[in-house]
């Protein structure tokens, strides 16, 4: 039987994933609501495909409670935030988890941490856990890090056809923990030692996290000398080695936003770029406000509480809004006197003041609409922004106009 601690965004897939490919799952978390809910039938979060596959593992005897089981393997998947202050990762999280788990399991067991860690963070925080529970390791307790690569919109999808990549202690653990997680992992799966696996999964996301750096700061560029930064960006890409990403209202989430941080936290003299890209895309969310008013004056508008950001979420067609850049924006803009207008069609809970569930209501209320995520639902929905200036920071609309501004 497998326990997987932490059902959130990465845990409940995987867990989900897990269960309806044969293995026995409990799935845990600390979270009472959140695991009645489940009981109940029900999922935490949106995502395509995931009422489906809970369904099938429901079949399939998943279980869910807020106890860890006494087993022999462990999946942590709990949330790593950094300090805001140090950028040092904070572990309390799996600290905490691996502490619980030491409590009730066997010897012999393996601990899996999923959770995306900065390199040394298992060294430092998780064998110390260990070793005071008067375990030895490799021979009581093994340790593996899988780190997760699914990307939230197309997570089940992902977590059939990633490559992954398993650090272990000991070869033949990593080959026993391959196997498990080929009973529905399609794609290659790499194992390494586990210092290795931990900075792989930071570098990926630092890697993303810099190119969309690059392709803020060619908008930035471009809107200086009023270039096409979408059409230069497309060319360059044609490039048989040239691969930009977009430029966009900022960087949200909770792993590219978050994991490059570790790597400057850790080592603060060796990451001019890395350190300097995170603040290029922290700046974003202030650009984009320059540009409302830049357009307001443009156009005559005077009432910045006629303004609405159309999209709440960090990205497209999910219902996430951890550190999104609409969330930034406002954030930035708290102490001003009046607020911006807010809708999103994923977000139905009220997380913002001045937030509609009506979208005509929230036309009716702006002039300025800005576009801030690429949602499927607004991309096919424009038309009803026809009359309204439009600052569009995801390029939804393909060319613009005297009323469709871009970033
Ligand atoms: N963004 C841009 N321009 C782009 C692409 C993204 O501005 O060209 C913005 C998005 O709008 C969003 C943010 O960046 O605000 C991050 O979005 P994302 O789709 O790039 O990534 P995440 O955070 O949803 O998921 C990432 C993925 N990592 C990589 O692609 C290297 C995913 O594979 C990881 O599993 C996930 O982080 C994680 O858990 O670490």
């Amino acid at each position: 039987m497998i326990n997987v601690i932490g059902l959130g965004y990465i845990g409940l897939p995987t867990a989900l994933m897990m269960a309806a490919h044969g293995v026995e799952v409990v799935g845990t978390d600390y979270n009472k609501e959140l695991v009645d809910t489940l009981k109940s039938g029900r999922t935490t979060f949106k995502e395509d495909g995931l009422d489906e596959l809970f369904a099938k593992a429901v079949d399939s005897g998943i279980e869910f409670s807020t106890e860890y089981q006494v087993t022999d393997t462990y999946i942590v998947s709990v949330p790593t935030p950094y300090d805001k202050f140090s950028k040092k990762i904070d572990a309390c999280y799996v600290v905490s988890a691996v502490k619980s788990v030491m409590e009730v399991c066997r010897k012999g067991a393996v601990v899996i941490v999923e959770s995306t860690v900065s390199p040394g963070t298992i060294d430092k925080f998780v064998r110390p856990v260990i070793e005071e529970n008067g375990f030895v390791i490799g021979r009581d307790i093994h340790l593996v890090h899988a780190p997760e690569r699914i990307i939230p919109g197309n997570m089940i999808y992902e977590l059939l056809h990633n490559n992954r990549t398993i650090g272990a202690d000991d070869k033949e653990i990593g080959k026993k923990v391959k196997e498990l997680y080929a009973s529905f992992c399609q794609g290659e799966i790499v194992v390494t030692d586990i210092r290795t696996a931990e900075m792989t999964k930071v570098v990926e996301n630092t890697f993303r996290a810099v190119n969309i750096a690059f392709a803020n700061e060619l908008a930035k560029i471009c809107r200086q000398d009023d270039m096409d930064v979408y059409e230069i960006i497309k060319i360059c890409n044609m490039h048989p080695r040239v691969n930009i990403l977009q430029p966009g209202p900022g960087v949200g989430g909770h792993c590219i936003s978050v994991d490059p941080w570790f790597l400057v936290g850790d080592y603060p003299s060796l990451t001019k770029l890395i350190g300097e890209s995170m603040a290029v895309n922290g700046s974003m969310p202030d650009f984009v406000l320059n540009r409302i008013y830049t357009i307001m004056k443009e156009n005559g508008l005077t009432d910045i509480s006629r303004v609405g950001l159309y999209g709440l979420t960090y990205k497209e067609n999910v219902d996430d809004c951890r550190e999104s850049p609409a969330l930034q924006l406002l954030e930035n803009q708290k102490n001003s006197a009046v607020q911006l207008k807010v809708y999103d069609p994923y977000v139905s809970d009220d997380i913002v003041e001045n937030q509609y569930h009506d979208f005509d209501k929230f036309l009716n209320d702006v002039d300025l609409v800005v576009i801030m995520v690429g949602h499927n639902q607004i991309r096919e929905n424009l038309d009803k922004l026809d009359g309204k200036i439009v600052l569009d920071t995801r390029k939804v609309y393909k060319t613009a106009s005297d009323k469709v501004y871009y970033l």
